[in-house]
This record gives C-alpha cells, structure tokens and sequence, in this order.
C-alpha cells in the first residue's frame, strides 16, 4: 500500500499495515478515526525512521502548460500550488460573504449515510451558514450525519461570484468549455469534518478541483486497483479509506493509495476515473470542473460497455457531439444541463 503525508508525499510498501501490527490496533484505529490529527504527518515521521522509500505527488505551476499536458496525457494526478483562482482584489470568500450576497437563496444540501444511500433535503443559504458557525465549537469525530452543500452549479445561481475568478487555468481545459465556462463549474461548502466516500467521477471525465477556503484530505487510488475494493453501483465503493486496516484493503498489498491535502489557493488535477474520498479537515468551500478531452470522451461513452448507466452515458454523447464532431458547446448546453443537478 501507499501513504502520503499531509504535504502530497507518496510511500511506498505497507506502512498502515505495518503500523497497525507495531501498535496496539485499537489505538491506532481510534487515532485514525480522530481524522483532524495530522495523521499522516505523524506517520510520516514514524515511517521515515524506517527508511521506506518516499515519491512525491507531481507538482507544476499554471504557466508551465507543456508539463501539464504531460501529466494528462500520462494520466498523472497533480497538483499546482497557491494558484490562487481568486483574484486577489476580490474580497475573500468565506461561507459569511458567501451567504451576504443571497441569504435568502435556496439550496440543496446532501447527507451522506452509511449504508450508502444519500439523503437531499432543501434550504436557504442564511439557514445553512448558521449550521456551519454552530458547528465551528464542536468537538471531533461528532455523531450523527453531516450536512453538506455539495455539488451545486453555485456560478449559475449566484452570477456576482464569477467575476472573482482568475481565468489562468483556462488553458488546461479544451476551447470548447471556454464559452460560459462557469456553467460547469460544481461548489461545495461544507463544516470542518464533511465527506465525500470514495467513488470516481461517473462521466469518466478529468477534474480539477479548486480549493477556495479552508483544508481537504483527498486519498485517490488509481482505477485499475478497482479490484481490490468493494464496488457498489457504477461508481461508488464503500472500502474505508481512511481505517483501511478495517476492511479488505488491508490484505491487497498491491493497492496503491495517494493521500494529498489541498490547501487554499491550490488546484488538484485528477484523471478520469480516478477513485477519490474527500474528507474536509476545516470548514471548507471547494469547486469543480469535470471535462472531457476528445479521446476521454469516446472512452467514457464507451464505458456503456462495462455497466455504465444509460443516462450517465448519455451525457458523454454529449460531450462527444461537441468535441469529437465540433459542435459548439453554445448549441449543446442544453442538453448537457441536467447533468449538473444530477444525483447518481
Ligand atoms: O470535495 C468533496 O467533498 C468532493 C469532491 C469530489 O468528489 C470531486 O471533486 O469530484
Ligand atoms: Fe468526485
């Protein structure tokens, strides 16, 4: 298995493993539930006296394009520090200036269960930054599920918000996401402790996740390992990542796993299909962009193929008309809509 600390590190053998046997199990299960102890770094630190190998996560910078295209192409997750996507003459976000700008806005927000299931239930934006400052006293790990505001078209409803983005990293996405670019964008704004299990995007599409405020734990492993872990439906598994002693990941040597946190100001590409858990370390406020290339496009559509839902295919025909046979995405957006409120 793979590790990294706090900072994108990437180790090699199986430090969980070997860990979990030189503590006593349980205390190491409930340190690790306490998800908002550094964890990694502390292992870090334990597994560097051990001398194992360590490879760092690919870091590059907006302005370095050919490097970028590289690791796309090698299908390479990486990250780019202090991006800063927020121009620094706008004031800063938070959930307060947020929610100032339309208290009254009416939102969805997610429970996720344990039994995998999502709950959605709806309220006002006023509401839902007064559970997040409630939440700022509390105490980890809490009980109870976790309200987040998760995956919404956040620029679609709340124009004013656009113009605070710095375009740089336009040039990462094909010319076709170019025109009201915004619209594909997907928010999240969630308390300290919010989470994501563990699942790939389900259109198969590349992702570059903005970190806006506050800090997040990502651990992604690669899609081939797949395998090694306990799929349910089309793109969600219920392996615990983050007590991976717990269950089957433990005996799967082979399984590499990448944690990386994101920090404001940084930008995390992930390649498609890249099976990813997310869990907030602060409170938080993150966006999105999933987009196709010409050649992911045809590979997610043909995904239909391997049990991919119709309707989630149906979306990558989309993306196909438009990347792979040209047709303006001015034109096709309004087929493609739905996708951004879609639950799957
Ligand atoms: O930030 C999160 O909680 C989830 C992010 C995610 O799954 C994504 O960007 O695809
Ligand atoms: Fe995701």
């Amino acid at each position: 298995m793979y590790h990294t600390d706090s900072s994108g590190l990437l180790l090699s053998t199986s430090p969980l493993v070997f860990l979990h046997k030189l503590m006593d199990g349980e205390v190491f299960n409930y340190i690790n539930q306490l998800y908002l102890v550094d964890i990694p770094a502390y292992m870090l630190y334990l597994i560097s006296i051990l001398n194992i190998k360590i490879i760092m996560i690919k870091t590059t910078d907006l302005n370095n394009q050919k490097q970028i295209n590289n690791y796309m192409e090698q299908r390479e997750p990486f990250i780019i520090r202090n991006a800063s996507c927020i121009r620094t003459t706008s004031k800063k976000w938070s959930p307060e200036f947020i929610s100032s700008i339309n208290p009254n806005l009416k939102i969805p927000v997610k429970r996720y269960r344990k039994d995998n299931s999502i709950n959605v239930s709806n309220t006002t934006l006023c509401n839902y930054i007064n559970y997040l400052i409630e939440r700022r006293d509390c105490h980890y790990p809490m009980k109870g599920d976790i309200l987040y505001c998760h995956d919404i078209p956040m620029f679609s409803m709340m124009k004013e918000l656009i113009s605070d983005i710095d375009l740089s990293f336009l040039t990462i996405l094909p010319k076709w996401y170019h025109y009201k670019w915004w619209r594909y964008v997907q928010f999240f704004m969630g308390p300290k402790g919010s989470w994501t299990p563990l699942h790939f995007d389900c259109l198969y599409t590349h992702n570059l996740f903005f970190q806006v405020y506050g800090k997040k734990r990502f651990v992604l492993i690669e899609y081939k390992n797949h395998i090694y872990l306990n799929r349910v439906g089309w793109r969600w598994f219920n392996s615990d990542t983050e007590r991976p002693q717990l269950n089957s990941i433990k005996d799967n040597i082979n399984l590499k796993m990448m944690e990386v946190v994101v920090n404001a100001g940084d930008i995390l590409y992930m390649p498609p299909g890249t099976i990813h858990s997310v869990r907030g370390l602060e409170e938080s406020i993150s966006f999105n962009i999933d987009f196709h290339t010409p050649r992911s496009s045809l590979y997610g559509l043909a995904k239909v193929f391997q049990g991919m839902p119709i309707k989630t295919a149906y979306y990558n025909l989309i993306c196909v008309l438009g990347l792979v046979f040209k047709i303006p995405s001015r034109c096709l957006f309004f087929f493609y809509r739905s996708y951004l409120n879609y639950i799957s």
